[in-house]
């Protein structure tokens, strides 16, 4: 969700990259607020809500000895009907798009073994985790074709959505955009005791947008040199996907609705928004529960981005349709997917005034203050490591000027310490780093986040404390083609 007013700042004179960008012939902003270009279809598409919202898949663990649970996830093609009575290819974790939701208990280590059946290679990161730096998925760390590892995620952190992807080196992109997505739940028994709405009225919603070609496949534009031009500055799908299928509908109860919403879209920043009206009721954020609920008309995420929303239904009439809309989306991309409110329900759950606690970072705690522009720096010196390189002619995406060079530390910060980050935009990025969490303030109250929206030549602030474990990790724009493209770093803790 986009930061409060106190964190953004527009920078008056700022450098509108639409300009440099404009000058080498790349699309760079779409209508609505999202960085990127708008791959067509070449199959028509379903009418929205005439598929049913499939349940996820849901990943089996086992007890691991010593605590804990050990679970597998194998990498696979796989063909699978997405598009009614057509058949889709995916690569994804079991074959499945998007991957099983994998679901784990705070302070339980999970043992995951990834299998790797795919003929390439793949990384896999748990999307705000804090792993220790061999278990982390940095974007060389490799699993090779016909190859198995096991990572060992300690989840020692507070209960929240995270989810898990691909992370490989200059190709996280497409591969993510083939299905290497998944959605992963933390829980914590004491939450238990708050109320919320649980097990069939706790949903998970993975939201990806997507384009076919006119045999049905996914359309990712690559070419030898790297992607298209065109899709330098995002991909964005014109079919919204939600757990895999277009623009899906579901019957739900009159009642209330625990959903936690992923955007997995490579690109795409969503607005959310209930039509014929009505509230969102947000409880939790990447990091997970709020201090309290906030309730509001919209919300807008951006890629890699969680919110975790209560959904009052009982506050429309049996037989009502309540439509999911991105309100940043044209035509049917405004769309997401509906709710049939089909019948009433007995519903014992509430939404608590008080949900967690966030103690406030003391400001006189910081001991360091850095600055990151998120930009778009210079065509990609020759001699550089990196094999993608693309087009070469085209300018890379940076952060203060550098593009990624793998095993160069732009930084490093000291475990235990507690740092300010100051973060410039060119146009919109959505900035992540991977072990730790920012804090931020949202809606007048501390909240933790691990990926911030940031705007078009706009400024952000958040607190960051240095926590976890030694090692290297890497920090990046979450705008997948921008990752690919070098807007990535390598960081220390020490
Ligand atoms: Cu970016």
């Amino acid at each position: 969700m986009s930061l409060s007013r106190r964190q953004l700042f527009g920078l008056s004179g700022g450098v509108v990259a639409g300009v440099a960008l404009g000058a080498c012939g790349v699309a760079l902003t779409a209508p609505g607020g999202s960085t990127g270009a708008v791959l067509p279809s070449e199959v028509p598409l379903p009418k929205p809500f005439t598929t049913d919202l499939p349940p996820l898949a849901t990943a089996r663990t086992r007890p691991l000895r010593g605590g804990g649970r050990k679970g597998t996830l194998t990498t696979r093609r796989r063909g699978t009907e997405i598009l009614p009575g057509r058949t889709t290819e995916i690569a994804g974790y079991d074959g499945t798009f998007p991957g099983p939701l994998l679901e784990a208990t705070k302070g339980e280590p999970l043992h995951l073994t990834l299998r790797n059946e795919l003929d390439h290679p793949v990384v896999n990161h748990l999307h705000g985790g804090v792993t220790p730096p061999r278990d982390d998925g940095y974007p060389t760390d490799l699993v090779g074709p016909g190859t198995s590892r096991v990572y060992r995620y300690p989840l020692r952190q507070r209960a929240a959505t995270l989810w898990y992807h691909d992370h490989t080196m200059d190709l996280t992109g497409p591969n993510v955009y083939a299905g290497l997505a998944g959605g992963f739940v933390l829980r914590d028994p004491a939450e238990e005791d708050l109320g919320l709405p649980r097990q069939e009225r706790e949903l998970t919603l993975v939201l990806t947008d997507r384009s076919f070609g006119e045999d049905a496949q996914l359309l990712y534009p690559m070419t030898e040199h790297g992607i298209e031009r065109r899709y330098h500055g995002g991909l964005l799908g014109d079919c919204m996907l939600v757990n895999g299928a277009p623009w899906p509908r579901t019957d739900v109860d009159a009642a209330r609705y625990r959903v936690r919403v992923l955007n997995a879209c490579n690109a795409r920043r969503l607005e959310l928004a209930l039509d014929p009206g009505g509230e969102i009721v947000q409880v939790g954020t990447d990091q997970g529960l709020l201090t309290r609920p906030h309730r509001r008309r919209s919300l807008t995420l951006a890629p890699a981005e969680r919110a975790d929303v209560v959904i009052d239904f009982s506050a429309y009439r049996v037989g009502q349709q309540v439509t999911l809309v991105n309100r940043l989306g044209d035509g049917d991309m405004g769309l997401v997917m509906r709710f049939d409110v089909a019948r009433r329900g007995k519903d014992d759950s509430r939404v608590p005034e008080r949900l967690s606690v966030i103690d406030p970072i003391d400001p006189s705690r910081v001991v360091r203050t850095r600055d990151f522009h998120l930009a778009l720096g210079k065509p990609m010196p020759s001699g550089h490591g990196s094999h993608s390189g693309g087009d070469r002619s085209l300018p890379m995406w940076s952060i203060n000027g550098q593009p990624y060079r793998p095993g160069h530390d732009l930084f490093t910060a000291e475990l235990g310490t507690v740092e300010r980050w100051r973060i410039t935009t060119d146009v919109h990025h959505p900035v992540h780093a991977h072990l730790v969490h920012f804090q931020v303030e949202q809606d007048g109250a501390p909240a933790w986040k691990d990926t911030v929206d940031v705007g078009p030549a706009s400024r952000a602030e958040v607190l960051v404390p240095i926590e976890g474990y030694r090692g290297r990790y890497v920090m990046h724009c979450h705008n997948l083609e921008h990752e690919d493209r070098m807007m990535m770093a390598d960081w220390s803790v020490v």
